[in-house]
């Protein structure tokens, strides 16, 4: 059966909101404002997100998935057997089904901060590879893991997909991999996605769709705003920008005033916006294997191997200690 292991997410449900409020009031009273994506997945912007996956123009998703399927007996040769497999943000557990039936692992550790939903999606793969061991973990990403007794001597590998890694700085990837690395030891690894460079019209577009989900999702996070700080941003008078910035090598996400006027945050804090001024929502950087595996070694991790598909869209790499 699957099992709670480790949960801290009920003690963190009260001090977590505050820090929040104070991280979001931050963001809107800088200089230059932004929001963290992490603010885009409430309840309508996690259904959102699910919409853009399935978008046309959006080909993260669907190519990984595809990667992930026609190369699983491979990835699972290059990986080895009995692992200890962790998934840091799994949300819905879905992709890695696609990699489970080759890989075969010993045990298999979800992390995500959203409880409820993972040990309900925890328990459905549980009853679809009774084989594998399912722990999951209702914590934050960067909570230490408790690996179950029985498995404390299996090697670990970290499956981080989806280019998760590409919402992080460059140089808080590299903290991202520098913790994956301790996580995984000696004999362990990282299976990871990572969106490609590519022509900047086939980015644009992928984040600037012609149904508008996308302005949608990057608006939400107004709405999101509103409930947590309980305030009253005028959502109607912000427009999306999205754009690829190919000096930074990174898409770059907005939202940008209308016109000048002001809100009020909360009792004590009021807010400008000028006209045509931005709210920085996101990034989502882009790199090439090189690219990534250079940073990698900065974290004492070595590309054993790489998955891509054939326009060279997405990759699927796998990294070992160094
Ligand atoms: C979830 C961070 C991988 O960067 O492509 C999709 C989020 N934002 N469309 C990405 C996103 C706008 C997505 N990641």
């Amino acid at each position: 059966m699957s099992q709670a292991i480790g949960s801290t997410a009920l003690k963190t449900v009260f001090d977590e909101s505050d820090l929040l409020k104070q991280e979001l009031l931050e963001g809107l009273l800088a200089d230059d404002k932004y929001i963290n994506p992490k603010f885009f997945y409430d309840e309508y912007g996690s259904q959102l997100f699910e919409k853009i996956m399935r978008l046309p123009e959006y080909y993260p998703t669907r190519t990984e998935i595809a990667l992930l399927i026609k190369y699983q007996g491979e990835i699972a040769s290059v990986i080895g057997k009995d692992k200890v497999l962790i998934e840091p943000g799994a949300g819905n557990c879905e992709k890695v089904q696609y990699i489970l039936p080759a890989l075969k692992p010993s045990c298999y550790i979800p992390i995500d901060i959203s409880a409820d939903f993972l040990f309900e999606c925890a328990n459905k793969l549980q009853t679809k590879f009774p084989d594998i061991d399912i722990h999951a973990v209702a914590d934050d990403m960067k909570a230490r893991i408790d690996i179950p007794e029985a498995f404390k001597n299996n090697d670990k590998v970290i499956f981080y997909p989806g280019s998760t890694i590409g919402n992080y700085k460059p140089d808080e990837a590299l903290e991202f991999l520098k913790h994956s690395r301790e996580v995984a030891g000696e004999d362990g690894g990282l299976l990871i996605g990572v969106d490609l460079q590519k022509d900047k019209t086939i980015l644009d577009a992928a984040y600037n769709d012609k149904q508008g989900i996308t302005a949608l999702f990057n608006l939400n996070v107004l709405s999101h705003v509103n409930k947590l700080l309980d305030c009253d941003i005028n959502v109607d008078l912000f427009e999306h920008v999205a754009f690829y910035n190919e000096k930074h090598c990174r898409i770059e996400m907005h939202l940008q005033s209308r016109t000048e006027h002001q809100c009020q945050l909360d009792n004590t804090c009021k807010v400008n916006f000028n006209e045509a001024e931005r709210i920085h929502t996101e990034y989502s950087y882009k790199y090439t294997v090189e690219s990534f595996s250079e940073l990698a070694i900065e974290a004492n991790l070595k590309l054993e191997n790489y998955w891509i598909d054939e326009e060279a869209l997405f990759s699927v790499q796998y990294y070992t200690a160094l």
